[in-house]
């Protein structure tokens, strides 16, 4: 999962970008959860309003915008800033923590703890040894989005790698990708196979030979974390960017294997966005269903999950639910 969210490229995105830098400022500056997600959902919506918004009135009509919500948005139409942001930016606390964040492995209660022993910068970092080195070397690297054209010929690389390793893996890059998006944060890729089910023994194999096929072809250059989940990072070599420069930037990958009943679960929630997962996972409990990124179950009388369904494909489990099919496109929210 990468760190960065995909600027807005909207009519309003003075209006969302500076959700999203609150948004962000919650969550890792004050672990405020609610708030980071009251302040992504009313980014996501304006997000998709298609007129230019001319006041916090006007705002305060969609779903997700609140009272204060709609006054920040007055006070940055009238005044061009914000000085709740100001004041943010200009916080040596603020920015510190929220710049530790920034580094792959370290989340925003690591951050707090480094901030207040001193360590503000990357430098403060390097001193660091469990914040994993890849980490820091291609930190600036992993800042920067992925143009979906390269999106694109990573995924005709990996496809093909997988097809030639053997025809019966399934694999889908999900996330923002997915979407539709222009660029990526990372890529999130999703594998299963036939032989892996989440009745059957564990198969570290499968995901093992795919990562050593894409590093034997100097496509996976480093591994950030191993297990069944793995983080890695790449270089471009082998695939043809436009822009030179480009070409030599590591790339975030995540690459998980699931077991086959549980890959259409796992393709919707990283699919996301993850405003649309939750919103999803609220209509499944209003239908008396409880659905994770590995299964779908029907809640009892008891009020207990029942067995898994059977789910075959992302549609089944909006039939499970009664909610009308929706293109990965049409996800944001
Ligand atoms: N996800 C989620 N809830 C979270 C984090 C992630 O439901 N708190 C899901 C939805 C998206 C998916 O995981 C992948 O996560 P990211 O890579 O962080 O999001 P993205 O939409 O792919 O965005 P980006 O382009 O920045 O990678
Ligand atoms: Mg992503």
């Amino acid at each position: 999962m990468s760190k960065r969210k995909a600027p807005q490229e909207t009519l309003n995105e003075g209006i969302t970008d500076f959700l999203i830098e609150l948004a962000n400022y919650e969550k890792n500056v004050n672990r405020a959860i609610h708030k980071y997600n009251a302040y992504r959902k009313a980014a996501a919506v304006i997000g998709k309003y298609p007129q230019k918004i001319k006041s916090g009135t006007e705002a305060k009509k969609l779903d997700g915008v609140g009272a204060k919500i709609a006054e920040k948005i007055d006070e940055f139409l009238t005044t061009g800033k914000l000085r709740k942001l100001e004041k943010i930016r200009n916080d040596d606390t603020s920015s510190s923590i929220n710049f530790l964040t920034r580094v792959t492995g370290i989340g925003p209660a690591a951050a707090r703890k480094f901030f207040e022993e001193g360590v503000k910068t990357l430098e403060g970092l390097h001193i660091l040894t469990f914040v994993h080195p890849a980490g820091r070397r291609y930190f600036e690297e992993f800042e920067k989005r992925i143009p979906r054209t390269e999106m694109q010929q990573m995924e005709t690389l990996i496809l093909r790698e997988l097809k030639e390793l053997d025809p019966e893996y399934i694999g889908t890059i999900c996330g923002s990708y997915r979407r539709g998006a222009e660029s990526s944060g990372d890529i999130d890729i999703l594998l299963t196979h036939p032989l892996f089910t989440s009745q059957s023994e564990k198969q570290p194999k499968l995901l093992h030979s795919v990562v050593e096929c894409l590093e034997s072809s100097g496509f996976v250059t480093d591994t950030l974390s191993k297990g069944d989940t793995k983080f890695m990072v790449r270089k471009c070599r082998g695939v043809v960017v436009k822009d030179e420069k480009e070409a030599h930037l590591h790339r975030r990958i995540d690459i998980r294997l699931i077991p086959k009943d549980q890959y259409y679960c796992g393709v919707l929630y990283f699919t996301g966005s993850d405003i649309f997962n939750k919103n999803m996972r609220t209509h499944a409990l209003e239908k008396g269903f409880t659905l994770n990124e590995y299964t779908i179950r029907p809640i009892g009388v008891t009020g207990m999950p029942g067995e898994p369904l059977l789910v075959d494909s992302e549609k089944d489990i909006f039939e499970y639910i009664q909610w009308k099919y929706r293109e990965p496109k049409d996800r944001s929210e």
